[in-house]
């Protein structure tokens, strides 16, 4: 199989990603598609690789959905969530106040994600600009999947997010905090292998511009789950 991945940005800040795992016979198509994908971009990057070993799953973590009245609120249920999840309540307020406050050193976003150690919360990402990025993982029936989840009132960023943060749990990760740097998107989500994938509204006001993922995981196992984030292909059944 072909993986391929798109991603463009404007100005700099990265605006629209998305990532495929697709037969020879698929990759026009593909590449059509992600081209249109984005809005407005100033840059656009296109990789395609060749993938020899593709795993698969057979269903995505269940999704459930929650709304709060208020960011707090949103934000309290989500701690309350990643500690169930096996997170100490210390190291998951640690990974709020980061994606609220901007991750990167340099100020601002980070382009992959934090890997936040689960017992001490000291970051054991190698690059901290660069993060760590989940790559190569698509859906088995995209189109059926996508149809599913938009019947029930989730959206084109649930379909993308999910297939991450189900590869994410099945490579090692405990528990995932994630929510947009799209300034008018505000749901996100916490997600683990105890709980599945839980939406939450609010995450952050509107018209804030942060954003981003931390992975909660085990300092013993940091480069078996990279590795496999970054190199294991993943596809995933409904
Ligand atoms: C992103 O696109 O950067 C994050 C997406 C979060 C999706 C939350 C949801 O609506 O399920």
């Amino acid at each position: 199989m072909l993986s391929v991945r798109m991603r463009a940005s404007l100005s700099g800040r990265h605006v629209s990603g998305a990532e495929r795992l697709v037969g020879e016979e698929e990759l026009t198509g593909t590449l059509c598609e992600l081209l249109r994908r984005p809005g407005k971009h100033d840059f656009l990057k296109i990789t395609v690789e060749r993938v020899e070993e593709v795993h698969t799953l057979g269903k995505p973590l269940p999704v459930s959905s929650y709304e709060f009245g208020s960011v707090e609120e949103a934000r309290k249920f989500a701690r309350t969530m990643l500690v169930k999840s096996g997170v100490p309540e210390e190291v998951a307020r640690l990974g709020i106040e980061l994606l609220s406050s901007g991750a990167n050193p340099e100020g601002g976003n980070m382009r992959g994600a934090v890997l936040l150690d689960t017992e001490r919360g000291d970051r054991l990402e190698p690059d901290q600009r660069r993060g760590i990025r989940t790559v190569r993982v698509d859906w088995k029936d995209r189109s059926a999947v996508r149809r599913e989840l938009l019947s029930r009132g989730f959206t084109e960023r649930t379909l993308d997010a999910l297939a991450i943060a189900t590869k994410n749990i099945n490579c090692g990760v405990v528990a995932e905090l994630c929510w947009s740097d799209d300034p008018d998107y505000v749901t996100g989500y916490v997600a683990s292998g105890k709980l599945g994938y839980i939406r939450i509204t609010p995450l952050k006001e509107e018209g804030d511009p942060l954003g981003g993922r931390i992975y909660f995981i085990r300092r013993e196992k940091v480069r078996e789950v990279v590795e496999c984030l970054e190199g294991k292909a993943f596809l995933i059944g409904c």
